[in-house]
Formats: structure tokens, C-alpha cells, sequence
């Protein structure tokens, strides 16, 4: 038998390029880290690169066994497979060499009711689980990702050092992983990190429109304009990425390659998987859902194709022809518009998440994770900050926008947010990421809806009964009898 000093700190099973990643950075923060991947030339590639990278302190294993019992004990072994059935597969590839107390960690984007029934079943056999969701890419990956570890908080602990010191740091604000909370709340937590994802991809992708189609500009004005704004309240790694998007030259004719690129948007699931339990939870989530819906209608590129050629043929004006537009106020109002539109996105997410943790107990941390989203994550930006402090300020709640600080921000924005709407609408551009997140902010800042109207026509045709805003009780009114006599209605109390 090994001296215990020879065995890794830890183990990481499924080595394609976010699991390497991930392996090779763990083994860089000086844990020594054994590997395994169920076809071995995986190993053999990531064996390389810990040589390469500077002979880090990782070991490959070919089997199962040899892998497990690589690894001092209690183990804790990550899992970075494909969601779904290979997770189970590997789980119980791996699970007949592990002993009571020791802890699968699975890094991949599963579905959270897939995490909660893999508690269960290693629960029975004294295994500890977590669902720990990971973003940040394969560069997060191997540089420093945001980790969302959920589960067994026990096997968060025996991990925390090592998670600690490879998630990504913040200045003044620490490693980017928590204890999410119980059951599936890393992998919900994370779902909805991709959901807010979506929206902000969305919103971005309009205010280029805007500029692009509107504002005439060049993709190399983009670049500048979104360099700036990445030095501005807005910086963020998507801002950041976007405006290196639009200096890349195609290397196969004129111009840039963002031109070139089909309009097509793919997907893998977890943003549908985020509008899906928004309708399930009850919570208003439009700009989410409106991205979601942007990739859907991306998808139909041959019927938008032939709408384009049917609505031309039908006469259909151009309405931007021939108009004057002052670039630089739009370029200021887009961006003002660009940002209200993010704080109703996140207040969305936030909402969500506040309600899984609700239903399920999880008791979930918002301002936590704001913070742990503020670096190596996709959605990482210095205007986390702001959210982690409004949620600092009062844990409570109930909605982003009535944070004094937002609300201030929301006001002063909003002049500017109406203006680019309104000229997009009239352009007949499209921007529903905006759109939704103005009706988001316009219905939820109304003290009084026209919702009383559909109270009365549900009351009309379903007897379904309405509340009065002037006294107690639930009501009934005979709506057609009454109007076909013209008489005044008196609500029959139920
Ligand atoms: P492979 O290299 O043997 O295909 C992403 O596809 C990762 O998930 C790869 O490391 C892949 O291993 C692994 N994977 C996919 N399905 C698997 C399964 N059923 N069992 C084990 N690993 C699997």
C-alpha cells in the first residue's frame, strides 16, 4: 500500500477541455490532483499539459479503481461529464470503489432535480453529494471560474480550501464561491446565472442593432463605443468581449468577420429551463424570456427570410430613410437604456431565485450571490456591486428597482430608455429585451393596473368572482343582465 502522503488531495473524472481545464488549475494551486476519463487518451492529453504547463502536480489513472483509490480519504472527486445520463453512469462507475464519507462533486450544468435524486441515491450508501455549478468557460476554468456548490454542506467543507483558492478572486471581495445552500440549489443558482446570461446577450446584442441600424455606425465606432462603455458603470465581461468582437478582421474577404456570421443563435437548454420555472414559480420573468423567444425566431432564418421579401413586395416603407440622427445622443441614450434595461433583467433572476428558495428551504443568500457573480462568471460585472449592496442593505427586498439607489438610477435613465424604444419601435427594429424590461419596470411601478377590466370579464364570462378596492369580500355581479337593463351593478357579496 501507498504512503497516505502519495495520494492526491482530490480527483477530477471527465477530461474534456472545461474538466482539463478545471484539473489543471486545481493541480497550479499546488492540490495534488488525480485524473481519469472514461476513454484514455483524455488522460494521456491532460498528463501532457500538467507536464507542459509546468510540471503540476497531477496524475493520470486508467481505471476506475485505480483512480478512487488514488485519492486520500475522506475523497472528494469532481464530475465534469455530460448532464444527464452519463453523470449517473459515472457515478456508478466510480461509486463501487468509494467508501462512507466520501463526496462526488458534480461540475456540470444539470438539471437541479437530476442533483436532488442523486443525493438521495448516494445518501443511502453514505456518499455525499454536490451539484456545483461552474461558469466562467474553459479560460474560467483553468484561470478561475465562479463556483456554485450546493448540496452537502459537509462535503462543501471538506473542499472549501481547495474551491477557495481556484475560483476566481475579487478585490476586496474574495474567492467567487459560497455554500449555495441544500438539494439542487448550486445547479438552480447557476440555471438562473444563465437565464440573466441570455438577457444581457440580448440586451447587447439590441443596442448594436440600434447603433448599427439607426446610428449608422461602423463596426469599428462599435469597438470604440463599447470600450468605453466597458470603462463606464457598464463594464463587464460581455461589454469587454463584445467590443473585441467587432475589431476582428474576416480572414476571408473584406470587412469584419461579425458581418459574415450567420444570424442564427444556438442554445443548450438552460435558459429555457429558466423561463420555464419562472411560469412554474408564478414570477414575471420578460426579459429572460424575450431573449429565449429572440433565439427561437433567430432559429426560423428561411421563413424570416421570405417574411422579409413577402412584407417588402406588400409595400412595406423604409422608415429610417433619409433621417438625420444625432449620433452621439443616441450613443449616450443607448447606453442609459442598455443599463435600466440590465437592472430589470437581474431583478427578474433575483426574484426567481428568491422564490425557489422559498418553496424549497434553501434560504438563499441573494447579495452572496451577487457577490460570487462579480468575477469569473460570464455575467461578472462591476455593477454586481451595486446589487450585492442593495441586497446588503435589506435582505428583504422585494424587487431591484425599489432599491433606493436603483430607483435614483432607473429615474434618471428612464427619459433616455423611452427615446431609444420609441425610436426603434417606430423603425420597426426590433428590441424586445428592452421592450420587456420597460413593460417590466412601467406595470410594476403603477400602483393601479387595467387588471380590474380583466377581473370584471373573468367575473362576466366564468363567474369567477372580483375583489372591490372599497370594502372586503369577494363578489359577483350578473354583468350581462345588468347591461342589457342599464342598470347599476350592486356585487353580490359570496
Ligand atoms: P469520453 O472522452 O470517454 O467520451 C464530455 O463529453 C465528457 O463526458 C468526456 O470526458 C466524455 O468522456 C464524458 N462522458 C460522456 N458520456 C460519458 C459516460 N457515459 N460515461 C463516462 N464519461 C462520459
Amino acid at each position: 500500500m501507498e504512503a497516505s502522503t502519495a495520494l492526491s488531495r482530490i480527483g477530477l473524472a471527465g477530461l474534456a477541455v472545461m474538466g482539463q481545464n478545471l484539473a489543471l488549475n486545481i493541480a497550479d494551486h499546488g492540490f495534488p490532483i488525480s485524473v481519469y476519463n472514461r476513454t484514455s487518451s483524455k488522460v494521456d492529453e491532460t498528463v501532457h499539459r500538467a507536464e507542459q504547463e509546468g510540471h503540476l502536480p497531477l496524475t493520470g489513472h486508467y481505471t476506475p479503481r485505480d483512480f478512487v483509490l488514488s485519492i486520500q480519504r475522506p475523497r472528494s472527486i469532481i464530475i465534469l461529464v455530460k448532464a444527464g445520463a452519463p453523470v449517473d453512469q459515472t457515478i456508478s462507475t466510480l461509486a463501487q470503489f468509494l467508501s462512507p464519507g466520501d463526496a462526488i462533486i458534480d461540475g456540470g450544468n444539470e438539471w437541479y432535480e437530476n442533483t436532488e435524486r442523486r443525493i438521495r441515491e448516494t445518501t443511502e450508501r453514505g456518499i455525499l453529494y454536490l451539484g456545483m455549478g461552474v461558469s466562467g468557460g474553459e479560460d474560467g476554468a483553468r484561470h478561475g471560474p465562479s463556483l456554485m456548490p450546493g448540496g452537502s454542506f459537509d462535503a462543501y467543507k471538506n473542499v472549501e480550501d481547495v474551491l477557495q483558492k481556484v475560483a476566481a478572486q475579487v478585490k476586496d471581495d474574495g474567492p467567487c464561491v459560497t455554500y449555495i445552500g441544500e438539494g439542487g440549489s448550486g445547479n438552480f443558482v447557476k440555471m438562473v446565472h444563465n437565464g440573466i446570461e441570455y438577457g444581457d446577450m440580448q440586451l447587447i446584442s439590441e443596442a448594436y442593432d440600434v447603433l448599427k441600424i439607426v446610428g449608422g455606425l461602423s463596426n469599428s465606432e462599435l469597438a470604440e463605443i463599447f470600450d468605453s462603455w466597458n470603462r463606464s458603470e457598464l463594464e463587464s465581461f460581455l461589454i469587454e468581449i463584445t467590443a473585441d468582437i467587432f475589431k476582428v478582421k474576416d480572414e476571408f474577404g473584406d470587412g469584419e468577420l461579425v458581418d459574415k456570421i450567420l444570424d442564427k443563435t444556438g442554445m443548450k437548454g438552460t435558459g429555457k429551463w429558466t423561463v420555464q420555472q419562472a411560469a412554474e414559480l408564478s414570477i414575471a420573468a420578460p426579459t429572460i424570456a424575450a431573449s429565449l423567444d429572440c433565439r427561437y425566431l433567430s432559429g426560423l432564418k428561411e421563413e424570416r427570410e421570405n417574411a422579409s421579401r413577402v412584407f417588402k413586395e406588400a409595400g412595406i416603407a423604409e422608415v429610417l430613410a433619409g433621417r438625420a440622427i444625432d449620433k452621439k445622443r443616441l450613443v449616450d441614450d443607448v447606453k442609459q437604456a442598455l443599463y435600466a434595461s440590465k437592472i430589470c433583467s437581474y431583478a427578474q433572476g433575483m426574484n426567481l431565485l428568491r422564490a425557489k428558495s422559498d418553496e424549497k428551504g434553501w434560504n438563499l443568500n441573494l447579495g452572496e450571490l451577487a457577490r460570487i457573480w462579480k468575477g469569473g462568471c460570464i455575467i461578472r460585472a462591476v455593477f454586481l456591486d451595486r446589487i450585492k449592496k442593495a441586497y446588503e442593505r435589506n435582505r428583504g427586498l422585494a424587487n431591484l428597482v425599489v432599491d433606493p439607489d436603483f430607483a435614483k438610477e432607473m429615474v434618471q435613465r428612464q427619459a433616455a430608455w423611452r427615446r431609444v424604444v420609441g425610436m426603434a419601435i417606430e423603425a420597426g427594429i426590433s428590441t424586445p429585451g428592452m421592450c420587456a424590461s420597460l413593460a417590466y419596470f412601467d406595470t410594476y411601478r403603477r400602483a393601479r393596473l387595467p387588471a380590474n377590466l380583466v377581473q370584471a370579464q373573468r367575473d362576466l364570462f366564468g363567474a369567477h368572482t372580483y375583489e372591490r378596492v372599497d370594502r372586503p369580500g369577494s363578489f359577483h355581479t350578473e354583468w350581462t343582465k345588468l347591461a342589457k337593463e342599464g342598470k347599476a351593478g350592486v356585487g353580490a357579496l359570496n
